[in-house]
């Protein structure tokens, strides 16, 4: 193998590193509490793409917790609500040939992305035409053709994998990068430090984001972390590493931009620590006893979707009227996509054998 890409100039690097880890603590460790001030720096068209991807996510997943109700969604069900300016934000600040890969929690990438509602839907409903053939579910959505890798239902699981799809990147010589969510229950995992270490080691254009929404199931980051600034776990690897209000596209959408300039000019990966709630349960048949109404309320005050809707309002971007057709014309896509998947088939029995990773060559077997 050619270890060119990370050995030549380690030294040069680390340097590198530590310049950028003083600029970014320079700008002051608590940028969450700094509202945006350039969000006139954002284009009409950027802020209703915002809008109606974030509302897509919104209404598509509020209609899956329905059907879920009803039993015609099945299994596990993660809803993305709250969090939905965490993919919004990214996608717009990112290009053409980057790679996402994600938890369980995964409707939202793909919906931003572009990949068809309809076969999301159906893959929900577990229907051959779903994005995985009906064979994975709701935490199992893929899609190569946008550089979807998933939906991961290991905690913690996907975070060398991203760092691999970057990685694949930098070898070919591109300057696509990976961004690899995971969320705040996820950073205890041996995987995550094994991950950060060798992604500073080999400089590897990844963009490492935790969506901390406070709570691992139901357990609070509090009650498992000595460290709770999340983003204070990248400095240990010198990574250039922020905390960021992800209840504000605008600020998802300009970290994201910084970590991409670094990663694309050779400056290796960034861990973004992305402050969001999600205002459902942990999954379908979590209660959530563990918090407070007025915790949850505090968040929906902020919520990201009614902030862009009153910046556009505001700027003038559109009016009531014109925001309301999107909400219309989305409501139609997704009851297109309920009748799709409704009225596709189940996969065959023998897709079960399909699709299946088999190494006959595996010296380990002997029968
Ligand atoms: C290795 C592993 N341990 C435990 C679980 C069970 N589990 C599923 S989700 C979850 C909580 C993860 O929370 P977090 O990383 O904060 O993500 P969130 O659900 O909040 O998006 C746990 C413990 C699992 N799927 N994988
Ligand atoms: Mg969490």
């Amino acid at each position: 193998m050619n270890f060119i890409y990370f050995s030549s100039s380690k030294y040069t690097v680390k340097q590198h590193k530590q310049e950028e880890m003083a600029s970014v603590k320079e700008k002051g460790k608590d940028n969450t509490k700094t509202k945006v001030e350039s969000t006139g720096a954002f284009t009409k068209e950027t802020y209703l793409f915002w809008y109606e991807k974030m509302q897509l996510i919104r209404k598509f997943e509020e209609k899956t917790g329905q059907l879920y109700g009803q039993q015609k969604i099945k299994g596990f069900l993660h809803l993305y609500i709250g969090q939905e300016a965490c993919a919004a934000g990214a996608v717009s600040a990112l290009k053409k040939g980057d790679h996402y890969i994600t938890t369980y929690r995964d409707h939202g990438q793909p919906l931003v992305l572009g990949t068809d509602p309809k076969k999301i839907m159906a893959e929900m409903y577990g229907k051959a035409t779903g994005t995985s053939k009906g064979k994975g579910g709701s935490m199992h959505i893929f899609d190569k053709e946008v550089n979807f890798a998933g939906g991961h239902g290991i905690v913690g699981g996907q975070i060398p994998l991203g760092a691999g799809l970057a990685f694949a990147e930098m070898y070919k010589g591109t300057d696509n990068l990976c961004i690899c969510y995971m969320g705040d229950g996820a950073v205890r995992q041996g995987a995550l430090h094994e991950t950060f270490n060798l992604a500073m080691l080999w400089n590897i254009p990844v963009i490492f984001v935790i969506e901390n929404n406070g709570y691992a199931m139901g357990t609070s980051v509090q009650r498992t972390s000595n460290v709770t600034e999340l983003y204070q776990i990248g400095e240990s690897y010198d990574m250039p590493s922020e905390a960021v209000d992800a209840m504000s596209v605008e600020e998802v959408h300009l970290s994201v931009a910084r970590a991409a300039a670094r990663a694309r000019s050779g400056g290796g990966p960034t861990l973004l620590e992305f402050r969001t709630y999600r205002y459902k349960g942990h999954s379908m048949s979590d209660p959530a006893k563990y918090r407070t109404k007025e915790e949850l309320d505090s968040y929906k005050n902020q919520d990201p979707i009614q902030q862009v809707r009153e910046t556009i309002l505001s700027k003038k971007y559109a009016t009531e009227a014109d925001l309301d057709a999107i909400d219309a014309q989305l409501k139609a896509t997704i009851e297109e996509a309920v009748k799709f998947a409704e009225s596709s088939p189940y996969p065959d029995a023998a897709e079960a054998y399909t699709d299946v990773y088999t190494q006959t060559d595996y010296p380990f077997i002997t029968e």
